[in-house]
């Protein structure tokens, strides 16, 4: 017989839905991914990509030793070197450099590869203890958080299992379907229960199309549509007068601003018709218990922060938050409650205050900025030459011959193309970590199921050499795996009442005592004024308008000349098939997502003659890419849609999408404007 055996494990990458997998293992090689059928959120389903996952642990382009670069910067050329010379190398260049120049010229850069606590954030205390630069990673979420942060105080949201008792869902700028598929039989028992669901999003995404509702409004109008229904539901008198005396803060102050949102104006803001933004609040001021999932599509805006903080106000005017099946999700993590210092070590930093360098700048911090200029950089679970915006900069900043770059990878990416020195990791599969969430309310723990691939090592291991090879004695650095945990695990908390190390070991996943159908505000929000604030004197402080109020999209509005030669607005929300980059080398991954694509609205297409399948060119004064047209309704005019995120070595002259998107900051929590970049295209 076979020897095959099945293990518990978790998927490590960057999806709010956390999914608890079996393993299947043959003579020590993994077979098979599946959800696991006795996790409640799992529901033993999981997505396309993880069940691609034996395909990726064994790729061809697997990195399986440390690589000495042979060949030209960009050209991926190497030969394998082993661990100590590796280690020994890195030692020697960044003790040059830090002699030269002090520490804060070397640069760490990390981002999503493992969601797993431990490895995430295991480069942080060696670069604290060095004083190196610190990285403010803004890629993905703080635009969102910031807004929902002046708004509720915290980033708790209602537990999203909660939607099952909702009449009418909204799902707002997030692509379910192809982002967070566990929401999905959510939606489902919700739906067979008679609830309406309503997408909003400027495309027909994946999601709107199996929408009872889609709201088609345009990119970084939610402000604006959202504080429409505002002045409907307060016309109307469709309100909660208790719940907002009761649980708010500045109603009045508000309500002279909806004055100023009548729908004639909001239809002319958002493309939206006034019937269905007339259609829309109705809907919201009749139903029972509103539910609201909040996505990150609108927060990848110039005046993203506001969006997610006008819609948080939303439920409150209604009163949902406090309705069983009501409410609002954006983020679920600080249920979890855990003491994050543990891992992240910010007390190595002593009294060095070393400069903050933004993550989605990497291309001016690489090229521009000096004093001292960055000389060394650490790339270790991220893939900045593909995500990061404005992609030509961070390439020219990779390509310098004075820059020593050391990446820590599974696969050989573009990113480990500009590599100096290049260091094998082990995957989820191979290493262990805990796992909190960022979409629901299950804490998790994984061991490895099978050994390292190759001489694979773990971030967390990586670090510990390392740490060890500068000489760093800290306690910090000698602490057990289990201490860690035991460490993330003290403060005292409610939510975690009753889990321990040994709990957590023995039944893998725990949920949080997040009551699956209350009011996480029930003892109000998390805000100084102690309610939901619609008016905001932190805001007010921090240069930004207290109250909701709209702005237009930035690129357009500082310099509307722009809209000359770059009339359509380019969006890059996720590939269904891919993870950011991650997946997207696997030639069974490659042959569902087929080519990169760029949707086209026929009025769009019509004037430049360009036919569905056609080659076409999208650019800009920031570069420019070749994608294939797909001319298609499911698109505004004015709008073209870039599913994303293809490897640049992919692409024509290696230019991925991030060629064309730029390094300006959103309006709050310094975060990318992804969704919102002018471009012109041509046949
Ligand atoms: N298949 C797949 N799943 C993923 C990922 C992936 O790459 N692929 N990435 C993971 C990661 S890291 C994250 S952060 C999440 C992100 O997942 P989501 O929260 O879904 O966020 P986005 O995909 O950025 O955008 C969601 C939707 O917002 C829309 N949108 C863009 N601009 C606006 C706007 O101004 N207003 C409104 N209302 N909508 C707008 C986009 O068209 C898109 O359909 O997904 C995770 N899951
Ligand atoms: N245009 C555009 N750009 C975007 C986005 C968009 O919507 N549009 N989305 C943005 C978002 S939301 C995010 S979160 C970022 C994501 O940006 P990244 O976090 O850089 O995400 P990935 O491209 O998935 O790259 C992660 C890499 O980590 C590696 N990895 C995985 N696990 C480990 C590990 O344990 N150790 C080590 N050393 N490596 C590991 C994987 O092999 C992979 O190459 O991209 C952003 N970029
Ligand atoms: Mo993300």
């Amino acid at each position: 017989m076979m020897d095959e055996q099945k293990y518990l494990s978790v998927c490590p990458h960057d999806c709010p839905d956390c999914c608890s997998l079996v393993v299947t293992v043959k003579e020590k090689r993994v077979a098979a991914v599946d959800g696991n059928p006795e996790h409640p959120y799992t529901r033993g389903f999981i997505c396309g990509k993880m069940r691609s996952l034996p395909e990726r642990i064994y790729s061809p382009l697997r990195i399986k030793t440390p690589l000495r670069r042979t060949g030209k910067k960009g050209e991926g050329a190497f030969q394998p070197i082993s661990w100590e010379e590796a280690l020994d190398e890195i030692f020697e260049r960044f003790s040059g450099i830090i002699r030269r120049s002090g520490a804060e010229a070397i640069l760490p850069f990390s981002y999503g590869g493992t969601m797993g606590l431990i490895n995430r954030n295991a480069g942080h205390p060696f670069f604290h203890r060095l004083g190196a630069s610190r990285l403010m990673r803004t890629i993905c979420s703080t635009t969102a958080e910031a807004g929902w942060d002046y708004t509720i105080g915290r980033g708790i949201s209602h537990d999203a299992e909660s939607m099952t008792d909702s009449d009418l869902i909204i799902l707002w700028g997030i692509n379910t379907a192809s982002t967070n598929v566990h929401i999905l039989p959510l939606i489902k028992e919700a739906r067979h229960k008679g609830a309406t669901l309503i997408v909003i999003d400027p495309y027909r995404n994946r999601t709107a199309k199996i929408a009872d509702i889609h709201i088609r409004l345009k990119p970084g109008t939610d402000t604006a549509l959202t504080l429409g229904i505002m002045h409907l539901l307060t016309r109307n008198q469709w309100i909660d007068k208790d719940y907002i005396n009761k649980w708010t803060y500045g109603f009045d102050q508000l309500e002279k601003k909806l004055g100023q949102y009548p729908p004639e104006r909001v239809s002319k803001i958002t493309g939206v018709p006034e019937e269905h933004i007339e259609d829309l609040a109705q809907r919201y001021g009749h139903a029972r218990a509103p539910f609201i999932r909040l996505g990150m599509g609108m927060s990848r805006q110039s005046g993203g922060g506001m969006a997610i903080r006008t819609v948080a106000c939303l439920p409150a005017i209604v009163g949902a938050f406090e309705k069983r099946g009501g409410g609002i999700t954006l983020m679920t993590g600080s249920f979890f409650e855990l003491n994050m210092e543990a891992v992240v070590g910010e007390s190595l930093l002593g009294d060095k205050k070393p400069r903050m360098i933004n993550m989605i700048s990497l291309g001016h911090a690489l090229t521009v900025l000096d004093d001292p200029p960055v000389q060394g950089l650490f790339v270790y679970h991220s893939n900045p030459a593909a995500v990061v915006p404005n992609q030509g900069l961070v390439v020219k900043g990779l390509m310098r011959e004075d820059l020593f770059t050391v990446v820590h990878e599974q696969l050989h990416t573009d990113t480990v193309d500009y590599a100096d020195i290049v260091l094998p990791a082990t995957t989820s599969l191979e290493h262990a970590d805990i796992y909190k969430s960022y979409g629901q309310c299950y804490l998790q723990w994984a061991e490895p199921v099978i050994p390292p691939v190759g001489q694979a090592k773990s971030n967390r291991e990586l670090f510990t050499l390392l740490a060890g090879r500068f000489g760093f004695d800290d306690p910090f650095f000698r602490k057990s795996q289990d201490q860690i945990i035991e460490d993330l695990l003290s403060p005292a908390s409610l939510f975690r009442e009753g889990i321990d190390l040994q709990t957590l070991k023995q039944k893998r996943f725990v949920r949080l005592n997040v009551e699956r159908f209350g009011n996480p505000f029930r003892n109000g929000f998390f805000t100084p004024s102690g309610k939901l604030e619609f008016y905001s004197e932190r805001m007010k402080q921090d240069g930004l308008p207290p109250l909701p109020e709209y702005t237009p999209p930035a690129e357009v509005s500082e310099e509307p000349e722009r809209l000359k030669r770059y009339p359509l607005t380019l969006m890059t929300p996720p590939a269904h098939n891919f993870l950011n980059t991650t997946f997207s080398s696997l030639p069974s991954v490659l042959a569902l997502e087929k080519r990169p694509t760029l949707l086209i609205h026929p009025s769009d297409a019509l004037p430049r003659e360009i036919q569905n399948g056609e080659e076409v060119r999208v650019f800009n004064d920031r570069g420019e890419c070749r994608l294939t047209a797909l001319v298609s309704e499911e698109t505004q005019a004015g709008v073209v849609v870039a599913e994303s995120i293809w490897r640049p070595k992919d692409m024509h002259n290696r230019c991925g999408i991030n060629c064309l998107t730029s390094e300006r900051e959103a309006d709050m929590g310094h975060g990318p404007t992804f969704h919102f970049s002018l471009v012109q295209v041509e046949k």
